[in-house]
């Protein structure tokens, strides 16, 4: 026997045994998740009445459906008193006769702002909070279409006694399905995982809600326009007040979008960017995971050579994380009629099928960004220097 194959044999069964394990570890922690909500741990809201609502959506270009995903954030079943305030940097935006139109359809207390000459999104959502009144800010992106019990939820969860309540977005194709569409659906729900687990649960700029008081004390709008991330800012001062943040997948957004393979690629690099550049512990124990299950199909395929078993070993944590991203999209399926109506079962099956896939869509996406410097984001292009450079002037408390 060549003296080679023990140690590769042995290698091998680490590499094999460990993403099994891992993988068996998600699908339990995922069919627990989804089981604990359905027994309902809600705990009943205390006081009386809601309180009053800012929803602030910062907006830059058109969307593919941001008139539908507009007009579904102003339609709203919310006991309580709410505004709207739209954050655009230029009336030319083709955006902005959208949203006016929209609003002299209808009767809601909304303002559309002009940040003249903003340069990002933190500096519109710092233009915006400037402005907001409501007892609590809700932050939504322009490419979010929501339920009409969306702002309900998240404001319940403030009343229950958390400094913020974050939920995530769900891909959808909006016309056709593709392949580019499928593997950023499948990409995107690494995010859900994320949110399933308090330590690494963040406040999603894309749709959450903060207390005004909590914005106000850390004075977070001095701090929003020196950060690509506002995620990063608002997450870090929830935890400097030691409150919690609550997930609420009852709430999960759906972005409606087209996208190829290609663009769908670069967009999978610039969300792995923000998170190499401000949560890099997180970026590499991602970057660790992804490796692992990325070498196990070959490893095993090297080993079959020398013992068949191996490779029906080798392919049991994709068979796995099927599994779990096909009882992930059920769940989903199952919060409510919403979800059920839009997310068919099909689709539940197609995604669970594209985590093979996306396993090296994912890998690939982390070589690339450990190598790319900047980024463009609706058409600004920012440079890792321009971040960590605006990062160090206002550094976080
Ligand atoms: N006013 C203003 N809004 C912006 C700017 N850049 C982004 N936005 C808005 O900020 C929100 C988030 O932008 P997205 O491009 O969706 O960012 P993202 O969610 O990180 O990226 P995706 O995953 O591609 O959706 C959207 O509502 C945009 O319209 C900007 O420079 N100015
Ligand atoms: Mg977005």
């Amino acid at each position: 026997m060549n003296p080679l194959i023990e140690p590769l044999l042995i290698v091998g069964l680490v590499v094999i045994t460990l993403s099994s394990l891992s993988s068996a570890l998600s699908l339990l922690f995922e069919v627990r998740f989804w089981k604990n909500r359905r027994r309902g741990q809600q705990q009943p809201i205390s006081g009386s009445g809601y309180p009053s609502v800012t929803v602030i959506m910062p907006v830059r270009g058109l969307d593919q459906d941001l008139r539908n995903n507009i007009a579904s954030v102003l339609n709203q079943d919310y006991p309580g008193p709410r505004n709207y305030i739209f954050v655009l940097d230029d009336e030319n935006d083709p955006a902005y006769n959208v949203i006016t139109n929209l609003l002299s359809n209808r009767n809601v207390n909304a303002k559309v702002l002009i940040n003249r000459g903003g340069r990002s999104k933190g500096e519109a959502l710092a233009f915006g909070l400037g402005e907001a009144t409501g007892d609590v800010v809700v932050l939504v992106d322009s490419d979010a279409q929501v339920h009409e019990l969306w702002l309900k939820n998240l404001v319940e969860a403030l009343m229950r006694g958390f400094g913020a309540a974050t939920t995530y977005r769900f891909y959808l194709p909006l016309r056709r399905l593709s392949l580019g569409s499928v593997l950023r659906a499948s990409f995107n729900m690494i995010g859900i995982t994320a949110m399933q687990n308090p330590t690494a649960r963040f406040t999603w700029g894309g749709s959450s809600a903060v207390w005004r008081w909590l914005i106000e004390k850390w004075s977070i709008r001095d701090y929003l326009p020196y950060y690509l991330s506002d995620d990063y800012v608002i997450t870090h001062f929830v935890h400097r007040e030691g409150l919690g943040i609550e997930f609420v997948p009852e709430s999960l957004v759906l972005t409606l979008e087209d996208i190829g393979l290609r663009e769908a690629f670069s967009w999978a690099v610039r969300q792995l960017w923000y998170v190499r550049v401000y949560g890099f512990k997180g970026f590499m124990l991602y970057a660790a995971s992804y490796t692992l299950y990325a070498i196990t199909l070959p490893m095993a395929a090297a080993l079959s050579i020398i013992n068949p078993y191996v490779s029906i070993l080798g392919v049991l944590p994709y068979l796995l994380g099927m599994v779990k991203d096909y009882v992930r999209v059920s769940g989903i399926r199952g919060l409510n009629k919403y979800y059920r109506e839009r997310i068919t079962r099909r689709y539940a099956v197609l995604l669970a099928l594209a985590s093979v896939p996306n396993v090296y869509f994912s890998w690939l996406a982390i070589v690339k960004t450990t190598f790319t410097n900047s980024i463009n984001w609706r058409g600004r292009v920012f440079t890792v220097n321009d971040a960590v450079r605006l990062m160090r002037e206002k550094p976080l408390p």
